[in-house]
């Protein structure tokens, strides 16, 4: 049953302020909640946006402790970055708030006493694993030791990061605290529990029977949880970051991170509205829209629901919770850890006034059923070919014809010709599909739909060909551009949800002050008698220089990232002295180089040996120009039996340390030495 509602409330997951946002951030979660907010406030709805920084849990503790700054200053740089950045991409927030604030603190607080008063909580005691020597009981991601799937030493609490497992802290061998690294022993503590299982019967009404229409992979998420059955879950941990437990005794104990995060929602609406946010929450004829992404769907279509439940007072369950999949990068995983991203405040730092064509790119990719990749050439490709070409091109054909032909004034029409009538009919569908898309969120039709208007914009130019007219019939011309001019203020408001920068430049040149969504397919945008503002280009091209920049920079992320991880192979067994000092190791002078014919890894050396000269080949081409190596100096084994390889004589083996990545770096003396010095 369609329900009427009077509101929307947007919400958008909170970030964890331990970093910067990514363009994963963006696909998932803020582009697609702006684009809605932006097209509900088009249409004259009343709609609110809330968003905020997530300034509690491990990430920021963690982050903290590795750079040897308190979580305070943590959450003060990167929710200054976050907010500011947002807001210079346009994301239009109508409130950014963040929870340590006063209003967070109370509110969260006030929500668990209240269910602890209610006796919606249960208690349970347990072992969880502690520190003695710090003693402070230790958080997942504070447990390390060896992962018991694939023996790799470093492994989390939680997860594993060579093999992908995730892991519970018990199950490590070896556990040590990450604090003070020493071994784990288990402590016994005491927590509130919220029985999920009392609201699962609500639950499965709710959403099973109720929310058929939500996206497959968020309702198929739910019902596989559902299915399940649900288990009480821990709500306070014992840290000491956080919102403290309203509870006497409770020293030492916060709120579980994932219980007061979601309450951020109506502590930031509180701050924007402090009088009337009841209304956004309470009131059954608002209608809650939660903006996440997949890895946050279980505690926004379970969890918090069940507190809400718990807490009663008609505080409403989202209407629908559109979650997104992840975002790759270039065929890659993102990770903040790993530095495999693009972060939003670098992208604006190198590409000014390009907020919109980034928009684009991730509403245009963006991974609304399914896991999508990210690549430059994909980003060149889209802003060249798509923006540039097609959207950009047309506007610009449609302002600079008219300066030509009539100085810059939008001509009356005469009457309309078939393909005119063709013309605005186009456009209605157009928009009516793309209304249809935005209304139930898939964004990528939608914007598939706007570029539509500008195709059929450059196939009306092409087929009415106006510059061709103009020798013989000026009144013809004065229609056809007064169409052209008519689409262009379509365009301005049908862009505006996922393009604001552009459809405010390009309003601008029209002279329209205020768009409104009935503008999308409205005859006559522009009154015959504007006079236009110049031409300006809405994009401009994005050349192969900026592209291979942003490459080059992902290809020593690479490096640096095998580096980081780079772990010695074990020791060899001992050998004896004398086995050892067999070995004849002399230092040479390289005389001639040069590649080997059908042998792409090797390089075929004349070395002056001190006594007749040797040849010796090495698997090494992959790594020097053989020219470079011309006069430099290299250690060989000099006493191994000679060896043929691609039918050249071998005699002795140039010694090479093997790189992190597996590349090869020749070993040769420090200053030069005579040819045929023995290495001791
Ligand atoms: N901070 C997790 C995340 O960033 C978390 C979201 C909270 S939404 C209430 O994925
Ligand atoms: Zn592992």
């Amino acid at each position: 049953m369609e329900k009427n509602f009077k509101r929307t409330l947007i919400t958008t997951a909170l970030p964890y302020a331990n970093g910067p946002v990514h363009i994963g951030h963006l696909a998932g979660v803020y582009v697609p909640a702006d684009i809605y907010a932006r097209y509900l406030r088009m249409k004259g709805d009343d709609v609110i946006m809330v968003g905020g920084s997530d300034e509690h849990g491990v990430p920021i503790t963690l982050k903290a402790r590795k750079e040897g700054v308190t979580p305070q200053d943590i959450v003060d740089r990167y929710h200054a970055i976050i907010r500011d950045s947002m807001h210079e991409l346009g994301i239009s927030f109508d409130v950014y708030g963040r929870t340590t604030s006063e209003t967070h603190n109370k509110t969260a607080s006030e929500f668990f006493r209240r269910l602890y008063d209610n006796d919606k909580f249960i208690v349970k005691t347990s072992q969880q694993p502690y520190d003695e020597k710090a003693g402070e009981f230790l958080a997942d991601r504070y447990v390390v030791g060896t992962c018991p799937r694939c023996g790799k030493d470093g492994a989390y609490g939680d997860q594993c990061e060579a093999c992908g497992s995730s892991l519970s802290a018990t199950e490590l061998i070896n556990p040590r605290s990450a604090l003070t690294d020493s071994p784990v022993t288990m402590k016994e503590t005491t927590h509130w529990y919220l029985p999920l299982d009392r609201y699962e019967n609500a639950l499965k009404q709710w959403i099973l029977e109720g929310h058929k229409e939500w996206k497959t992979n968020v309702y198929g998420q739910c019902k596989s949880w559902l299915d399940l059955g649900l288990q009480p879950r821990a709500v306070s941990r014992d840290l000491k970051w956080g919102v403290p437990v309203p509870v006497e005794g409770a020293d030492d104990k916060v709120l579980y991170v994932w219980f007061d995060a979601p309450i951020g929602y109506i502590s930031n609406t509180k701050d924007l509205l402090p009088d009337s946010w009841e209304k956004y929450w309470k009131d059954p004829e608002t209608r809650v829209i939660n903006f996440i992404g997949k890895d946050n769907i279980v505690f926004h279509c379970i969890v918090f629901p069940a507190m809400l439940m718990a807490y009663g007072d008609n505080f409403q369950l989202p209407d629908n919770v559109p979650a997104n999949e992840f975002l790759n990068l270039e065929g890659d995983k993102i990770s903040t850890s790993r530095n495999w991203a693009v972060w939003l405040h670098e992208y604006l730092r190198d590409f000014p006034g390009r907020q919109d064509t980034l928009r684009y790119v991730l509403t245009a990719n963006a991974p609304e059923t399914k896991d999508n990749d990210f690549t430059w050439a994909d980003f060149q490709a889209r802003s060249n070919n798509e923006l540039v070409a097609i959207l950009g091109n047309f506007v610009n054909r449609a302002v600079v014809l008219t300066h030509k032909y009539f100085d810059g004034i939008v001509p009356e029409p005469g009457q309309p010709e078939p393909i005119d009538i063709k013309l605005r009919e186009e456009v209605k569908e157009a928009v009516s599909r793309m209304s249809a898309a935005i209304d139930t969120f898939h964004f990528r039709e939608a914007l598939k739909d706007m570029m539509e208007i500008a195709r059929i914009g450059n196939r009306y130019l092409q087929e009415t060909e106006p510059w061709k007219v103009a020798k013989t019939d000026m009144e013809r011309v004065r229609t056809i551009l007064y169409h052209a001019i008519e689409l262009c203020g379509n365009l301005a408001a049908a862009m505006e949800p996922f393009m604001p920068f552009s459809s405010r430049k390009l309003a601008d040149m029209l002279r329209i002050d205020r768009l409104d969504w009935s503008m999308a397919d409205k005859d006559q945008t522009v009154a015959p008698g504007t006079a236009l503002a110049p031409a300006e280009l809405l994009f401009e091209k994005i050349d192969d220089e900026t592209i291979q920049g942003q490459l080059d920079r992902l290809e020593r992320i690479k490096k640096e990232n095998v580096i980081r991880n780079f772990k010695p192979e074990p020791q060899a067994a001992d050998v004896d002295f004398d086995t050892f000092a067999k070995s004849d190791i002399r230092v040479g002078t390289v005389l001639e180089c040069s590649k080997v014919k059908k042998a792409s890894k090797l390089l075929k050396f004349l070395i002056d040996d001190g006594m007749e000269k040797r040849t010796i080949v090495s698997g090494i081409a992959a790594y020097y120009q053989p020219e470079d190596l011309i006069g430099k100096q290299v250690c060989f084994i000099s006493n191994l039996p000679p060896r043929k390889l691609m039918g050249i004589e071998s005699q002795g083996m140039i010694l090479s340390a093997v790189n992190a990545d597996g590349s090869l770096v020749v070993i040769g003396p420090t200053a030069p030495v005579v040819p045929g010095a023995q290495v001791k």
